[in-house]
């Protein structure tokens, strides 16, 4: 069996340590890091996804196959970030209130820092008004909102309306992604741009930069 799939595999079940090896495994033969997030740990998380939708696994399951997904982006992610250093701005990440799911806002963090940015990162359960008053003080290009459930996303309008209410929109700019957001819905909520996956949202979030 292939090394990605290999961690694939040990990470639907769970196996932080054989996630870990596994992934060592794959730098040490040279597999490029992106297809081991991609091909390996991404892989394996949305089985997991389909698996719980279907009622297939439950909760707890889908808890140590995070648990696992991070061992291995703990491993990975000194590749994606060396020898950078933060020059292309300034950018605040985080979950939107309600929502806890942090792994893909991680790695949209990870990817940033790794092409230069600084990183605020609020975490998950942000409120509206946490991320534009962060943006202000510490004088942020741009706010990247996260959100996973459908229930969550409204909060992505309300930042996005807060900041025009304070006539902050020209000069902090907005990115929203997540497994439930799409372009068009970027779109109704007027945000600036949609990351459908971390390195679309490293190539938009460089655009809002030189835009401004
Ligand atoms: Co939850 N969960 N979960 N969960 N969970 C989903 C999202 C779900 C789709 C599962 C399903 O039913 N198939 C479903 C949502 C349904 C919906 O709203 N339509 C769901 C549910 C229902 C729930 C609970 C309500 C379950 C419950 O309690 N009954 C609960 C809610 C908790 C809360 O947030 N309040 C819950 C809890 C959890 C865990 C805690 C167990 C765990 C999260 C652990 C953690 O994050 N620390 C979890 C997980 C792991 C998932 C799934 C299986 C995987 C999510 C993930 O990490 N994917 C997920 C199923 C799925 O998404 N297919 C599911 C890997 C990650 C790399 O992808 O985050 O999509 P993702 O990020 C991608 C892109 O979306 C993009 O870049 C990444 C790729 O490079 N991206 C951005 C993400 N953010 C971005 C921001 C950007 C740009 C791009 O710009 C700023």
């Amino acid at each position: 069996m292939d090394v990605l799939t290999e961690i694939s595999l040990y990470l639907q079940r769970g196996n932080e340590e054989k996630v870990s090896a596994f992934t060592r495994q794959a730098i040490e033969k040279k597999c490029a890091p992106k297809d081991i997030l991609n091909n390996g740990l991404i892989h394996g998380m949305n089985i997991i996804g389909e698996k719980y939708k279907i009622h297939e696994i439950f909760l707890p399951d889908v808890l140590l196959a995070a648990k696992a997904m991070y061992a291995g982006m703990d491993i990975l992610k000194p590749l994606f970030i060396k020898g950078k250093i933060p020059t292309m701005g300034k950018v605040v990440i985080g979950s939107v209130q309600g929502d806890l799911h942090d792994i893909g806002k991680n790695l949209v963090g990870i990817m940033l820092r790794g092409a230069g940015f600084e990183i605020i990162d609020l975490g998950n359960n942000v409120a509206p008004e946490k991320f534009v008053e962060t943006a202000r003080q510490e004088n942020a290009t741009v706010i990247g909102m996260s959100a996973l459930l459908t229930t969550t996303m409204p909060v992505m309008k309300k930042v996005v309306d807060l900041l025009k209410e304070k006539s902050l929109n020209n000069s902090i700019r907005t990115i929203v992604g997540g497994a439930s957001v799409s372009e068009e819905f970027a779109r109704e909520i007027d945000a600036d741009a949609y990351g459908y996956d971390s390195i679309k949202a490293v190539e938009c979030i460089k655009k809002l930069v030189h835009q401004r």
